[in-house]
């Protein structure tokens, strides 16, 4: 904010300012940016200047122009240069559209000489004397090393227990996926690990891949030339915001109609009705946890009318009956449409019963996805899901629902067509084999919960603010942790193998020994004994693929913060500590499977994974190919390009359940009610569903945003979305803070009245520092350990007025409403 910085104007970039390619690396979208970097005591002028244009004539809304969260003075080999980072108009990702947080990279970028982001680490810290004290990396990861070696040979790598991201982005990418994963698939086999979003270590869309079909199968141009753009459980305006401004935007304009189903009204609906016009866009406001059923309405209806793609049918799904029965593994069965019908079939009837929605707009979805045009052509129809079914309600079964429809009508595999996850952060997944880990995976977080476990490595996620059934977790996470605290306390001055020894004492006796790996100290960091400093994208080099499997090299632009270090070369030094301490304990071939680790930089770690499946790949060609990149898979290299794949499965043959006959698979969809455990009996005592979302504003678990004046004093507490009527009766005035509890804990934020909000309903932001809704989410989980986060419910009561921090905050309604 520019009043904030006391900064009313702001260097120019000279013409010989160093340009870097920058990926975005908050969500999925990954747009392009290009990051201006120059001397201190240097300045372009209005008319001779890095963008080439004449910057004392007023620019575009939409051209290139410098705000003052796009500018910040940051280390570069160790001198301190201006920064700006602003979005790239070449990019057809985004083509030069920003958001609220990609552009405020720069901003949020740590600094020695604007102060922002002093909260960052610099230094590998240990627990010692009751407090963390800084140390070198030497003697940090030699700890982690000593009691991890002695823990896994005392009793066996499952006593380790693993929490790790698996995305792209910052934290993740090729590299650092590759280092995670070498270490603890390849040198170890742990398989007591879970994913930085769910409490296990398995996919997010299982019966998607079991029916062959991978998740991120289109390019974001489909937007632009189908017919219909039908999304279920997403607020895309918000969460992949420039795939919805520059690519669904651009197709309502060219004609599409929009369908959207969520219990909630979201301001991409509210979007979607002034581009396209409210005769064109469908709100499906369901009750919550019911997608399965509208979508299996929305196929009988499609099967019923004979607009199912016959031929496409015929030649590329699997025809003779069940193909893969139910079972442990597989909560539906999967195979021929017919098979699938005999569980899918629904009536309007029905469906309206259950959904609480109109028999009408439930045929009016159908029609607008499938009913061919009155020249006979069929419909293209692009559909998209997000977290609103994926930590839902019958997660298996209501997404394998999504894809029956896409398959059904020929949607996979066509251009104005797809079936996707819009996504949440960028991908960049590449590690050895999981397959020991085994389906279904542990639960992870109750097994920490029953005394399992005896070392704790976290990297990258923080689980106090975004895991279930959090307040139990936190509970005994921190009661586990301090009894290691206290036995280092209490052999404080001691030797190095008195610590280890201690340590190990106290693991023994039910405690547990943990180290995190972040940029920040976090909340579950609190816990952590050793804490381990890393350095985001563009602090190193970073690949990454979006939500249209576009890869890209992100470039360094300035130094890691202090000692922090890359994630991957992080692990490469704890792989090579714990050869040594293995070797010492004379334990030679287990000591050898930690070689391989001599990686000097980040580039090191990625020729050694994604570069050895991958060779047409290396960071020399990616740099060239710009913030365009390619889109995976890479299938060549010629003519100085790398080749890349526009969309998935345009040969009808499918693949990502490896089944040699290449056939696509439909899904017995039966619909059962609630399927994780406690659900149903919550909804019924309780009066308010607490729906939990996320807001353009905030980036995940805000934790660079808890330290930018400009994100917190929008939102100084987490915003609860409530039905005024709701408010009256409780007698909560906008901005009060308010408790929701129920049995599994309470949580607290900030009354946010909104006029959409049904009675009854409630929408907080999820992750907050200041008020964790996962403390309210019960510990059931649907089949294969999948949460079921947004389906919680809670009474609520006042427990304090608006504080005066509250008082400039506005309440107005966050429609965009045209004057
Ligand atoms: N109730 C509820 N709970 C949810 C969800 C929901 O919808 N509702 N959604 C779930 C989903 S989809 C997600 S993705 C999760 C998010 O859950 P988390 O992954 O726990 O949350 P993040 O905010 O992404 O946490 C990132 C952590 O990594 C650190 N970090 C950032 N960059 C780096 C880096 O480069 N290296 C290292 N080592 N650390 C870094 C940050 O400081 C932060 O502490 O929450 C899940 N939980
Ligand atoms: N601004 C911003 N963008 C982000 C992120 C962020 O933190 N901030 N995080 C990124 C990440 S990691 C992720 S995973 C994505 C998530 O992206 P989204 O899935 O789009 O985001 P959410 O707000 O978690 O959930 C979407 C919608 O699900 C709805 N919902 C709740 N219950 C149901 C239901 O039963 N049925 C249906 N149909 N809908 C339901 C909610 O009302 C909400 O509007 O966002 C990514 N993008
Ligand atoms: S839409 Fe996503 S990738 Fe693009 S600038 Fe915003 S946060 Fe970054
Ligand atoms: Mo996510």
């Amino acid at each position: 904010m520019a009043y904030k910085r006391q900064i009313d104007r702001l260097p120019i970039p000279p013409k010989d300012a160093t340009v870097h390619n920058v990926t975005c690396h908050y969500c999925i979208v990954g747009c392009g940016y290009k990051a201006y970097t120059w001397p201190r005591n240097k300045q372009g002028t209005p008319k001779e200047n890095a963008f080439g244009i004449d910057l004392s004539e007023q620019q575009p809304a939409d051209g290139t122009w410098i705000a003052p969260s796009m500018y910040n003075v940051v280390r570069q080999n160790g001198k301190d240069v201006h920064l700006v980072v602003v979005p790239d108009h070449d990019c057809v990702v985004n083509s030069g559209l920003g958001s609220i947080r990609g552009a405020r990279m720069a901003e949020n970028r740590p600094s020695y000489v604007t102060g922002t982001q002093q909260q960052r680490l610099g230094d590998p810290m240990v627990w010692r004397n009751g407090v963390w004290q800084p140390t070198s990396w030497d003697d940090a990861l030699d700890l982690v090393a000593r009691v991890t070696a002695r823990v896994v040979t005392q009793g066996s790598e499952d006593d380790l227990v693993v929490s790790m991201f698996d995305h792209g982005g910052s934290a993740g990418g090729y590299e650092n996926t590759w280092a995670t994963g070498k270490l603890y698939f390849e040198s170890m086999k742990i398989k007591n690990c879970r994913i930085h979003n769910r409490p296990a270590y398995n996919s997010e869309v299982h019966s998607s891949r079991d029916m062959g079909v991978d998740e991120l199968n289109y390019a974001y141009k489909d937007y632009e030339v189908t017919d219909t753009i039908f999304v279920v459980g997403a607020n895309p305006l918000e969460t992949q915001t420039n795939l919805f401004l520059n690519h669904m935007v651009p197709g309502m304009r060219n004609g599409a109609k929009f369908i959207m189903v969520d219990p909630r009204r979201t301001v991409t609906i509210n979007a979607a009705e002034q581009v396209a016009g409210k005769d064109n866009v469908l709100h499906l406001a369901i009750n919550e946890g019911t997608d399965m059923v509208v979508l299996n309405a929305i196929l009988t209806q499609i099967v019923d009318n004979g607009w199912i793609d016959r031929e496409y049918v015929a030649n590329n799904t699997f025809q003779n009956g069940e193909a893969q029965p139910l079972d442990d593994g597989h909560p539906a069965g999967l195979g021929s449409l017919d098979y699938a019908m005999e569980s899918c079939r629904t009536t309007l009837a029905q469906a309206a019963e259950i959904c609480g929605v109109a028999e009408a707009d439930i045929a009016k979805a159908a029609e607008w996805i499938a009913k061919p045009k009155e020249d006979g052509t069929r419909r293209k129809c692009v559909s998209a899901y997000e977290k609103g079914i994926i930590w839902g309600n019958d997660n298996y079964r209501t997404i394998g629902a999504m894809v029956n429809i896409s398959l059904a009508t020929g949607n996979i595999g066509r251009e104005g067509g797809g079936c996707c996850r819009l996504g949440g952060h960028q991908e960049g997944y590449y590690r050895p084999s999981d397959a020991h880990v085994g389906r279904p995976a542990q639960y992870i977080d109750q097994m920490l919960i029953r005394g399992g476990g005896k070392v704790h490595h976290v990297w990258a996620c923080d689980h106090h603010k975004t895991t279930l059934n959090a307040s139990e977790f936190k509970r005994v996470h921190k009661r586990r942790a301090d009894m290691v605290k206290d036995a280092m306390d209490a052999a404080a001055g001691g030797s190095r193998e008195q610590l280890v020894d201690a340590i190990v004492g106290a693991v023994n006796a039910g405690g547990l020994f943990v180290v995190d790996v972040d940029i920040i100290h976090s909340q579950i960091g609190q816990n952590a004994h050793v804490i381990l400093p890393a350095c985001e994208a563009n602090e190193m080099n970073l690949t990454s693929m979006n939500g249209e499997r576009r890869l890209r090299l992100s470039e360094r632009y300035m130094d890691p913060y202090g000692n922090s270090k890359p994630d991957c070369l992080i692990a490469a030094g704890i792989a090579q500590k714990m050869e040594r301490v293995l070797r010492e304990m004379g334990r030679d071939a287990y000591a050898d499977q930690f070689k391989g680790y001599d990686w000097e930089t980040e580039e090191d770690a990625f020729m050694d994974g994604y570069h050895k499946g991958n060779p047409d790949v290396t960071y020399e060609r990616l740099r060239a190919m710009g913030n365009n990149g390619v889109q995976e898979p890479v299938v060549g290299f010629s003519g100085g390009k790398l080749i890349g794949v526009e969309r998935l499965y345009t040969d009808g043959q499918f693949t990502r359940h490896g089944r040699e006959d290449k056939k696509a698979l439909f899904c017995a969809a039966g619909w059962r009610g609630w399927q994780a455990p406690g659900k149903a009996r919550e909804k019924a005592n309780h009066r308010f569903w607490i729906n939990n979302v996320r807001a353009n504003i905030f980036w995940q678990n805000q934790f660079l945003d808890q330290e930018n004046d400009f994100v917190q004093d929008r939102f100084p507490y987490p915003f609860i979305e409530m039905n005024a009527d709701d408010m009256a009766e409780l007698g909560i005035g906008a901005g009060d803070l308010v408790e929701i509890a129920n049995e599994n804990g309470a949580t607290q934020g900030m009354a946010y009245p909104t006029d959409t909000a049904k009675r009854g309903h409630v929408a907080m932001v999820f992750g907050s520092p200041a008020g964790s809704q996962g403390n309210v989410v019960n510990p059931g989980v649907n089949e294969l350990v999948l949460p079921d986060y947004k389906h919680t419910w809670g009474n609520i009561r006042k427990i304090a007025n608006a504080t005066p921090r509250v008082k400039s905050v506005t309440f107005k309604s966050k429609e965009y409403k045209p004057a």
